[in-house]
This record gives structure tokens, C-alpha cells and sequence, in this order.
């Protein structure tokens, strides 16, 4: 593979990716295509844009006519079908990150999540059917729904799909598109539905940076409801390492689970985050309507058939180095801090 289009690289996963590819496979040439909305940031990858990357047209000419840096950067949306077809001759392959990806934001404005997740979506794949490219798309195990908390199943990759927020309909919708896609038009893809991710450059919106950074900023750290509910936790490095693993070795066709057997409550969670940040100070809030409980996935398949592994699996620390991260990261995250309570405050979280 020479050329890698990763769409929503300047997000929290996508970054990640970006990261990782050119750590371990550096002669990849990538090219980022982000609408930096409120969840994209272009301090996430600009280490890795070589002068001029960010200012590119989708033909990858610069200005000055200097030679292709590691990583372009292109400022647009995967809803823009001549951008999308343009770039789409260039690759070889798409890691599909871009998305709409907060469950409280769908609740209280569901349209676009339907533009980006599935409209988005259909203009990719129509353009990588167009040019033989290789697709992978990232999903969620949300698509699977919940189970209750006293049960001890895991989803695997035959589990029905059985989404109960907006944001996972949205998933599962763009999830049967793809199928439909390689089984209709002989596209080349995979799937593969992740776990909870965590680690550097994750949204503060999200649980894990919300509640250290809340805590950073002098804050009460917000949990939902009993705070019972389960997710099943991955740091998002090893995330990127299953990724590729796909990317490279994987079947068309295929789904693959990820996940690293992590599943603790939300509660819990925050008593390992209290042991590095002491003045935690929790305050319970209202609970998201039609709140998830518990998920917990089997990832099996992907570790027999692909022989990948986490690495990242001793949860404790990762939180600790992660925390360590926003210590060291507050310029990152501080001036949208204000915003970020401020729309939860309105929401009564
Ligand atoms: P994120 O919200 O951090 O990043 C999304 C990125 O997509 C942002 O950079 C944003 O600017 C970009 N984007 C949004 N709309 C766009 C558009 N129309 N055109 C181009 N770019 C656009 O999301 P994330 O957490 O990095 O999630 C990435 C993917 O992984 C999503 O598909 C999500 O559903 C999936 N996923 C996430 C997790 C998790 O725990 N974060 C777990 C499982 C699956
Ligand atoms: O302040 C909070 N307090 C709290 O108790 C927030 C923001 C969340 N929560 C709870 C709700 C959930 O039970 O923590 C849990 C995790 O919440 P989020 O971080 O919002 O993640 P979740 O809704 O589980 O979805 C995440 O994992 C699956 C990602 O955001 C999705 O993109 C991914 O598909």
C-alpha cells in the first residue's frame, strides 16, 4: 500500500492512526481529510504535517510545487462527492474514521448524525467502488445494543444488531450499507466494531478526559445515573495496532471485534482515577435517556485469525498515564472546557 486516505484523521482515533502509521510503517504516504468540526482539532496531527501540508488542494499540489510531505491534510467534508471522488483516484486504501461519535450530543440533535454517519458514509463508498480502493470502516460495538447488568455475555461478531440510542442506529445503518456494498458492487472492505476507547487526544466531552479534566480544572467530575453501567475499556494505541492488523491482513467482507477484555463499571473507573487525582469530588446527575447498561465483547476472531493482541492491558496505568497526559496537555484542553460544561449544564449533566 503507498497511499492511505484516513478520513476524520485530525479526530481522537483518527489522529492515533495517523500517529501509529507513521511510527511503525513510514513509508506510507497518508492523507487526512477532516471538516474539523467541534470534534477535530488540527493540533493533533500538525507535527506531522510538512510545510505547506494543511493548505494542499485535493490533487496534492502545493503552492510552491515542493514534494509531498508524510502526511497532506485535506480541510473538507466526506459529504462533498467531487472532493471525495478526487481524492478517492489518489489511494489505495481508506481507514474511515470520520463520524459524528457522541451519544449525548445525538440525543439532543440526531439530523447529523445521519448526514456524516450514513450520507457521509454513501459517499465514500460509492467513490471507493468507483476506483477499486480498499475500504475499511470503523464501527462501534453499540451496534449490539446492551445486556443487563447481572449477565456475563460478551458480543461476538454473529450477535443481531439491536442499536437503542441514535448515534448506534446511525452506526448500525452505515455497518449494513458496507455489507451491502461488497456483497452488491464487489467493493473490498472490512468492518470492525471497537470498544470504549481512551488515552491522548480524546474529546473532553467524552467520560474518561471529562472526568480528569473537570477534576484538573477545579471541577465536580459528573457521573451518570447509579453509575453501575459498564463499558469494556481499550486504549486507543492498541485500537490502531488492530486497525492496521485489519487493514493489511484481513478478509473482504469480513467483521472484526476489538477489544481487550476490560469491561468495569463506571464507578469503578473513576476509583482508579481517584488514586492519582485525590481531590476527586463526584457528583451524581441525571442518567442519558435510554441509557446503555452494559457492554462486553468477545474479540476472539481478530486474535486467532489475525494473531493480533492488545498491549496496553493493564488498565490502572494506562489511566494514570493518561491522566499524566492531560496534566501536561492543558493547553490542549482548556479553552473549550467553558463550552463543554456549559451545553452539559443546559442538559441537566
Ligand atoms: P471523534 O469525534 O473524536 O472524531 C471524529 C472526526 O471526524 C473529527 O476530526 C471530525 O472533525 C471529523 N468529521 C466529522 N464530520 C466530518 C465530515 N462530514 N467530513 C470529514 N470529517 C468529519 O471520533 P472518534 O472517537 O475518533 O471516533 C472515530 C470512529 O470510531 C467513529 O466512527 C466512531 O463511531 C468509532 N468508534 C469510536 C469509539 C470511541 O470510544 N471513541 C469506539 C468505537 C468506535
Ligand atoms: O460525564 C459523564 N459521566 C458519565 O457517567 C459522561 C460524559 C459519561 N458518563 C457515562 C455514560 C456511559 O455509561 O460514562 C459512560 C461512557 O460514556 P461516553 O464516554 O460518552 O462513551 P459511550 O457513550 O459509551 O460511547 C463511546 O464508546 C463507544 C464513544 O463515545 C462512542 O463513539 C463509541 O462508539
Amino acid at each position: 500500500m503507498k497511499t492511505l486516505l484516513v478520513t476524520g484523521g485530525a479526530g481522537f482515533i483518527g489522529s492515533n492512526f495517523v500517529r501509529y502509521t507513521r511510527a511503525h510503517h513510514p513509508d506510507v504516504h497518508i492523507i487526512v481529510l477532516d471538516a474539523l468540526t467541534y470534534a477535530g482539532n488540527l493540533e493533533n496531527i500538525r507535527d506531522l504535517l510538512g510545510e505547506g501540508g494543511a493548505e494542499r488542494g485535493a490533487a496534492g499540489e502545493s503552492e510552491s510545487g515542493a514534494s509531498k510531505p508524510p502526511v497532506e491534510f485535506i480541510h473538507g467534508s466526506i459529504n462533498d462527492a467531487v472532493l471525495v471522488d478526487a481524492l478517492m483516484q489518489r489511494v489505495d486504501a481508506v481507514v474511515h474514521c470520520a463520524a459524528e461519535s457522541h451519544n449525548d450530543r445525538a440525543i439532543e440533535e440526531p439530523g447529523i448524525f445521519f448526514e456524516t454517519n450514513v450520507m457521509g458514509t454513501l459517499t465514500l463508498l460509492q467513490a471507493a467502488v468507483r476506483y477499486d480502493v480498499r475500504f475499511h470502516h470503523l464501527s462501534t460495538d453499540e451496534v449490539y445494543g446492551d445486556t443487563p447488568l447481572d449477565s456475563d455475555e460478551k458480543f461476538t461478531e454473529m450477535s443481531l444488531y439491536k442499536p437503542s440510542s441514535p448515534y448506534a442506529s446511525s452506526k448500525a445503518a452505515s455497518d449494513h450499507m458496507v455489507r451491502a456494498w461488497v456483497r452488491t458492487y464487489g467493493l473490498r472492505a472490512t468492518i470492525s466494531n471497537c470498544s470504549n476507547n481512551f488515552g491522548p487526544y480524546q474529546h473532553i466531552e467524552k467520560f474518561i478526559p471529562r472526568a480528569i479534566t473537570n477534576t484538573l480544572a477545579g471541577l465536580s467530575v459528573k457521573l451518570y445515573g447509579d453509575g453501575l453501567a459498564v463499558r469494556d475499556w481499550i486504549h486507543v494505541e492498541d485500537q490502531c495496532s488492530a486497525l492496521w492488523a485489519i487493514l493489511s491482513e484481513g478478509k473482504v467482507g469480513e467483521t472484526y471485534l476489538i477489544g481487550a477484555d476490560c469491561a468495569v463499571s463506571n464507578a469503578d473507573v473513576l476509583r482508579s482515577l481517584r488514586d492519582v487525582l485525590p481531590d476527586m469530588r463526584v457528583e451524581h446527575v441525571r442518567d442519558r435517556l435510554g441509557a446503555d447498561r452494559r457492554y462486553a465483547l468477545d474479540a476472539t476472531k481478530i486474535r486467532r485469525e489475525l494473531g493480533w493482541e492488545p498491549e496496553h492491558t493493564d488498565f490502572r496505568q494506562e489511566l494514570q498515564d493518561t491522566v499524566r497526559w492531560y496534566e501536561q496537555h492543558t493547553a490542549w484542553w482548556e479553552s473549550k472546557k467553558y463550552g463543554v460544561e456549559a451545553q452539559y449544564a443546559r442538559a441537566g449533566q
